[in-house]
């Protein structure tokens, strides 16, 4: 059984759409502890991160906003995320992506003061591939897969502790990708596994050949799940919708396919904006989502061997 520990990251500055702030209140009304303590796991509620004092930070991209605020985020949800990881399995409950600056930082720190490699799924309808100098909408949630892989252009940040090689980050569902993180990612080992891909060959057989790398490497995975990785249909509250997302299955699917791998560490959830919300509808997939992550099934299936 796993000790879950609670991160709220009510990071609202990553983007243009008010609303995520108010995401791991809605985690937390939707019954996430209930969830997880009825699978046998013990949860810790650390609260809301306060994020560090905005200092003076500029860029030259003048597209840019918040980036002060940012990186206080960034500093802050680092250093809780890497405290965390030496007492249990960090979930940050999001709050925009941005919020990734800081847990995947903390993550990888984590993983070098270990010795051990980092792997990074990440379950989005974009890749998040902008550097400071790239990004048109100056969205900072959009930034932090290039700030983890040690892209250059983040100076106004502090150093990524331990850069993720491009090879040990796979990600999923997407469908919507900028020019220039386009040609960032044709120059990087990522995977990506858009939608044609999914539906060419279905979401396991690109999974189990990922989480087998990860396991014959003995690394520590970290989940990024966006929102948006979801079908719209299924999932409204969000700012940034992208038709043709994941169904109900193809999610559920990857979660079961992860559980049974028992390679998770580490889990982020992002995007989710309550106040786009249909009666709770999308913070409830959500939660049962990181029911199916942490164990939740019908039938008893033999665990295959990672
Ligand atoms: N690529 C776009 C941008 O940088 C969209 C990013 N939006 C997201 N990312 N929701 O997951 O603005
Ligand atoms: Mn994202
Ligand atoms: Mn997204
Ligand atoms: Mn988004």
């Amino acid at each position: 059984m796993t000790h879950c520990i609670l991160l709220g990251a009510p990071v609202d500055e990553g983007q243009r759409r008010p609303g995520c702030l108010m995401g791991p209140a809605a985690y937390r009304v939707a019954g996430l502890v209930k969830t997880l303590e009825a699978l046998g796991h013990s949860v810790e509620d650390r609260g809301d991160v306060i994020p560090a004092a905005p200092g003076q930070e500029i860029c030259d991209n003048p597209a840019v906003h918040h980036l002060p605020e940012i990186i206080g985020w960034t500093k802050a949800l680092r250093d809780a995320t890497s405290a965390a990881l030496a007492d249990g399995m960090p979930i940050i409950l999001g709050g925009d992506h941005s919020l990734a600056l800081g847990s995947v930082a903390g993550i990888a720190s984590h993983a070098a003061r270990l010795g051990r490699p980092q792997f990074v799924i990440w379950l989005d309808a974009h890749s998040d591939f902008h550097s400071l100098q790239t990004t048109t909408s100056g969205n900072l949630h959009g930034t932090p897969m290039a700030y983890a892989i040690g892209r250059p252009g983040f100076a106004p940040f502090p150093d990524f502790p331990a850069p993720i090689p491009g090879e040990n980050i796979c990600m999923f569902g997407i469908r919507s990708v900028d020019p220039a993180e386009l040609a960032a990612m044709q120059n990087s080992d990522v995977t990506v596994n858009d939608m044609r891909v999914l539906d060419e060959q279905g979401i396991a057989a690109p999974l189990r050949s990922f989480l087998d790398r990860v396991q014959a490497a003995n690394g520590l995975l970290h989940v990024s799940l966006d929102v948006d990785f979801l079908d719209p249909s299924i999932a409204p509250a969000v700012g940034t919708t992208v038709p043709g997302g994941t169904t109900f299955r193809e999610a559920h699917l990857v979660m079961e396919l992860l559980h049974e791998s028992g390679l998770v560490s580490s889990l982020d959830l992002v995007e989710l904006n309550p106040f786009l919300d249909e009666r709770g509808r999308t913070a409830k997939l959500m939660v049962d989502l990181v029911g199916s992550l942490m164990g939740r099934k019908v039938f008893d299936r033999p665990t295959r061997s990672y």
